[in-house]
């Protein structure tokens, strides 16, 4: 009998482990879909909501049958959201006559009750809410809710303990570093690293300001355009006068790495933080910045924090 107990314990514990495997420290894992979700309570357009689960690896989450809409509903109420809808993965908004979820399950497949009568409008976009006790409404999309993002099993993360392996580990700093080719505002690229679940690279020291400057150099080459040649970084300016602070909190001095390009900061209105990395005299120090003015920038993930087991 106790042999029997071993083995039928033995077997759950891989059975778990088999979706149960490392994943982002802000997800946790659930049995009843088998995977990785994480609650999002700020409210967001549907195609925020979809991109921001997109950039974490995940996926819009959807009550694909009746335990998946109990995990939902739990969530719901586990957080206080009791008269607020979710924003689930069913939408139209590839096609204006399919509705399906996010994995491209059509709706007919799924077994959901109607808050009231299916109120979609054929010429519209819409998107599908789930109310607290599992009810489902059409919505419109431009409309703002919370949402749950969902992971499915079989993740395989790399040495920074991410799912994207643009995240690549350099052995001087011990952080992982990724560097976006695209052009994006401060704040924008703020966000697009927070969702990433790293945050806009912090210089710390000479080492890892020579380390940015590299990687910086390398993605300014791809589009080698004078007025880029600098790339977003994790520090700005608040108040009069301007006080330099990291997006950590610290002074640049106190985070390890204050050399200003020598003319610089020289404008008020210049508030976010840059590292000059294609001009020849100016190339690895830091420089003040328009926020709204597009740049590549860079991010920073700390392997220890992002892969923790739950
Ligand atoms: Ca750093
Ligand atoms: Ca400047």
């Amino acid at each position: 009998m106790e042999g029997y107990l071993l083995t039928i314990g033995i077997l759950f514990m891989l059975y778990e482990g088999s979706y149960c495997e490392l994943y982002r420290h802000d997800y946790y894992c659930d049995q009843a879909p088998g995977g990785w979700l994480k609650f999002n309570p700020i409210p967001h357009t549907w195609e925020e909501a979809a991109l921001r689960c997109y950039n974490e690896g995940a996926i819009l989450a959807s009550p694909l049958d009746e335990e998946f809409s109990k995990t939902l509903s739990n969530i719901m109420i586990d957080h206080g959201l009791l008269t607020t809808p979710i924003f689930t993965g069913i939408s139209n908004v590839y096609a204006r006559s399919e509705y399906q979820t996010m994995e491209g399950v059509p709706i007919s497949n799924l077994c959901i009750s109607w808050s009231a009568e299916p109120n979609i409008k054929p010429s519209d976009q819409n998107c599908i809410a789930m109310n607290t006790n599992g009810t489902v409404t059409a919505l419109s999309c431009l409309d703002r809710h919370p949402f749950v993002c969902y992971r499915k099993s079989g993740v395989q993360l790399n040495e920074c303990g991410a799912v994207d392996n643009g995240f690549v580990l350099d052995n001087r700093t011990g952080s992982c570093y990724k560097a976006f080719n695209m052009l994006s505002s401060w704040p924008e690229s703020f966000a697009i690293c927070a969702r990433e679940g790293a945050h806009l690279a912090v210089i710390n020291s000479d080492t890892e300001a020579e380390v940015i400057w590299d990687l910086a150099k390398k993605v300014l080459a791809q589009t080698p355009v004078p007025s880029w040649s600098y790339v977003n970084i994790g520090f700005r300016s608040w108040s009069e006068p301007r006080t330099w602070m990291t997006i950590h909190g610290q002074s640049l001095k106190d985070a390890g790495y204050d050399k200003w390009s020598p003319n610089e900061p020289n404008h008020e209105h210049e508030r976010c933080g840059t590292l000059f990395a294609g001009s020849s005299v100016k190339d690895g120090v830091l420089n003040d910045g328009e926020c709204h003015v597009t740049r590549k920038f860079i991010c920073e993930l700390d392997p220890k924090i992002n892969a923790a087991v739950h």
